[in-house]
């Protein structure tokens, strides 16, 4: 942000809210949060609908009781925590994230936007800030999609109900089905009253942690993002026979877990040799089967995660990831099942704008950026206008038990969102 721009200054009511932002008050949930699923190492294991993230839910539940709070949950197990407006007829301003982690997450990713929605609506509480519109706190679920393909499940269903169905359907690595998980969450909390899917909403800003290297690297303590890459999600399947490691020949062979291999060389050996450093392609999950040290593979399925902010270059990598596959069968077969398709996402410039005023109310260095990682607001940018908010992550790491991110900077995205949440919700 050049240091000439001008906002038009925020409300009494969003000034308030971020005075009355309480930081232990938010690191101290932020802790709590942590400690369901939480690891010897600081990382949490807290995936999807699993009966450690159905306890974290019950426990966001039991922070907040009082008159103008009700819970509610839809179909997807999407909760949302609601304060009332004057006007209740009007659609909700919302925010939130996700609580659900990768196998082996970190105690922020997601779950910061959640703490921080939550402590915004505290401190509107504590500054006695009257809202027009409602304000939602959502916890969407299986945003990571790390248990149940694809990710950000559950915001996609928000906003496109038709999308639950095929959802319901997906199954994890033990063949648990997503349905069965979302019935069991729905079930453990009682005190959410049921909502429909695709509810209107007013606007969405979600904070979340950078997840990479930019604002620690060019000394930004906030980021005001613009928009989100698009993503790509396969899954290769390789087909062959099993055979006596001791006597078959090696050229006779439908060796899959040899000739994956080789397809993985060749598409990483695609991405490089594309010279472009926007690009990024991983391979994140290879399992061979039966998996026997002197018996042929006979069936391998890989992933391929692809992302980048321009939708024809995707394009373009899938034809050659493809085209790879096809190649490089010889006597196994071979099928590419796409998971999840997601096109950039550009922000609403409206929202920006209320963000990018919030944070120069701070005071806090900050500058614009496009996320490398995807969240729920992808979704939410499909019916409002949406934005987010960044806080640094230390060395850029994430997906990772070391992710972290400085107390200030916490407690600074939250009061910035506070006075977002108050300004949106006037
Ligand atoms: O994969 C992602 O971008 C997100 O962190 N789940
Ligand atoms: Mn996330
Ligand atoms: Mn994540």
């Amino acid at each position: 942000m050049s240091a000439t721009t001008t906002f038009p200054p925020l409300s009494e009511d969003a000034s308030q809210a971020m005075a009355h932002v309480d930081g232990r008050r938010l690191i101290g949930m932020q802790r709590a949060l942590a400690s369901f699923g939480g690891r010897a190492d600081g990382g949490v294991a807290r995936e999807a609908l699993t009966a450690t993230e159905r306890e974290a839910r019950r426990w966001l539940i039991q922070q907040v009781a009082g008159p103008r709070y009700s819970w509610h949950i839809d179909a997807a197990a999407n909760l949302f925590l609601r304060r009332a407006g004057t006007d209740d007829s009007l659609p909700p301003v919302m925010t939130g994230s996700h609580i659900d982690t990768q196998p082996v997450g970190g105690w922020l990713d997601g779950a910061y936007g959640v703490i921080a929605g939550l402590e915004a609506l505290l401190a509107l509480d504590a500054a006695g800030v009257e809202t027009r519109h409602p304000i939602e706190l959502a916890i969407w679920t299986n945003e990571e999609g790390s248990r149940f393909s694809p990710g950000a499940m559950g915001s996609s269903a928000f906003v496109e109900p038709a999308s639950l169905a095929a959802s319901l359907l997906s199954t994890d690595a033990e063949g648990v089905r997503f349905e069965i998980e979302r019935d069991a969450t729905v079930a453990a909390l009682p005190e959410a009253s049921t909502v429909p899917l695709g509810r209107p909403v007013q606007a969405y800003v979600e904070a979340h942690i950078e997840q990479g290297p930019i604002l620690e690297a060019s000394g930004c303590r906030l980021g005001v993002v613009t928009g989100i890459q698009g993503v790509r999600w396969f899954e290769i399947t390789v087909r062959g026979s099993c055979a006596h490691a001791g006597t078959t020949p090696l050229d006779n062979r439908r060796d899959a877990l040899m000739t994956a291999a080789t397809m993985v060389g060749r598409i990483g050996e695609m991405a490089v040799s594309l010279g472009d450093p926007a690009l990024r392609l991983t391979v994140g999950r290879f399992e061979a089967a039966p998996g026997a040290i002197n018996t042929v593979a006979d069936r391998v399925t890989f992933t391929i995660d692809l992302r980048h902010p321009e939708d024809a270059v995707l394009a373009a990598c899938e034809r050659r990831i493809r085209e790879i596959v096809a190649e490089g069968t010889g006597a196994c077969v071979a099928e590419v099942a796409r998971l999840m398709q997601r096109a950039p996402t550009a922000f609403a410039d409206e929202v920006v704008t209320i963000v990018e005023a919030a944070v120069a109310t701070s005071g806090e260095p900050s500058c614009r950026l496009v996320s490398g990682a995807f969240h729920d607001a992808m979704h939410l940018a499909d019916v409002c206008p949406t934005a987010m908010l960044f806080v640094p992550s230390h060395g850029g790491i994430s997906h990772n038990a070391a992710e972290d991110t400085d107390e200030t900077d916490l407690i600074a995205g939250a009061r910035v969102l506070a006075g977002v949440l108050a300004e949106l919700s006037r």
